[in-house]
């Protein structure tokens, strides 16, 4: 109860932070989209990350006021990087189980979008997995709700979720994002390089973009490259960064 009121009081002194990863394309390096990140920049403590945060607010339902802070805050920032460095640049907004479900939500993007005047097909939704599976009805009619709006749809953390194939036919989804454990044995573990295979075979019978995350080697993003993925997002090109760092990378991709 006492980090809940801790929480609305962040929220209330903006110490909350939007950091950015980039995806870019494992063809020619370069940035296609910004992954928003929340990180909570404690006066004394430091910089907190989401797992300290995301379960606590998702269990008050605080993660409604945070979630839509992270969605204008990162579209106004996207917005303005597209007139300023590169038109085309796109952002991805992770929505939590409750945000998902949030009988509000689809209203709440539309107003994040024309506040911002961020183009729909500009941003993506990543839901992960298990937030989908929960009631395949209600969510195939959301998603369905969200496409209307013209935004972008991605599965996070694809593969360790409980994968029933026949709701994915159902889900008018465009992007897979295979979790970070199996591109971590990818080099190795011939079993982690046969799920990653059959991740990107799926998406492409699927017509899917297929994005792979944690990469943090060399050797990795050409495992990838070679398995036919096209965009990647790790260490190995940048962590989540404050905006203003973000800049000096958008300046230099130019
Ligand atoms: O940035 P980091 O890898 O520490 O994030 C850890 C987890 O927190 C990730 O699973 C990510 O999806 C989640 N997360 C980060 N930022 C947000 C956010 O703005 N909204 C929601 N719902 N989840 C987030
Ligand atoms: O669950 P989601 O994919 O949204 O989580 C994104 C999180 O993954 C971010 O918190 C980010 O800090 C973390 N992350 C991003 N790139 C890498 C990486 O190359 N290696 C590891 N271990 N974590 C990463
Ligand atoms: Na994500
Ligand atoms: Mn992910």
């Amino acid at each position: 109860l006492e980090v809940e009121i801790e929480l609305r009081q962040a929220l209330e002194l903006q110490e909350f932070r939007v950091y950015y990863q980039p995806v870019v394309s494992l063809d020619d390096g370069r940035i296609c989209t910004v992954e928003a990140l929340i990180r909570w920049q404690h006066p004394r403590r430091g910089l907190v990350p989401p797992s300290r945060v995301i379960p606590i607010a998702e269990e008050t339902g605080l993660i409604i006021e945070l979630g839509q802070w992270v969605l204008e805050e990162a579209c106004r920032q996207v917005s303005d990087w597209q007139r300023r460095y590169q038109e085309n640049l796109s952002l991805n907004v992770n929505l939590s189980a409750r945000q998902f479900r949030h009988a509000e939500i689809v209203n709440n993007i539309s107003v994040a979008l024309h506040n911002s005047g961020l183009k729909p097909f500009s941003l993506t939704l990543e839901i992960t997995e298990g937030n989908l599976i929960h009631d395949p009805m209600e969510t195939i009619a959301k998603l369905r709700a969200m496409k209307k709006l013209g935004v972008r749809l991605a599965i996070d953390d694809f593969g360790i979720g409980y994968s029933n194939l026949s709701y994915l036919k159902q889900f008018p989804v465009d992007i897979l994002k295979i979790d970070r454990s199996f591109i971590r044995g990818i080099e190795w573990d011939p079993h982690d390089k046969a799920i990653v295979r059959s991740v990107i075979a799926l998406a492409d019978a699927f017509e899917l973009s297929v994005t792979g995350e944690g990469i943090e080697t060399e050797e990795q993003a050409a495992q990838l490259r070679a398995l036919g993925c096209n965009h990647g997002q790790g260490y190995l090109f940048a962590p989540p960064l404050p905006a203003d760092s973000f800049e000096t990378f958008l300046e230099k991709d130019r």
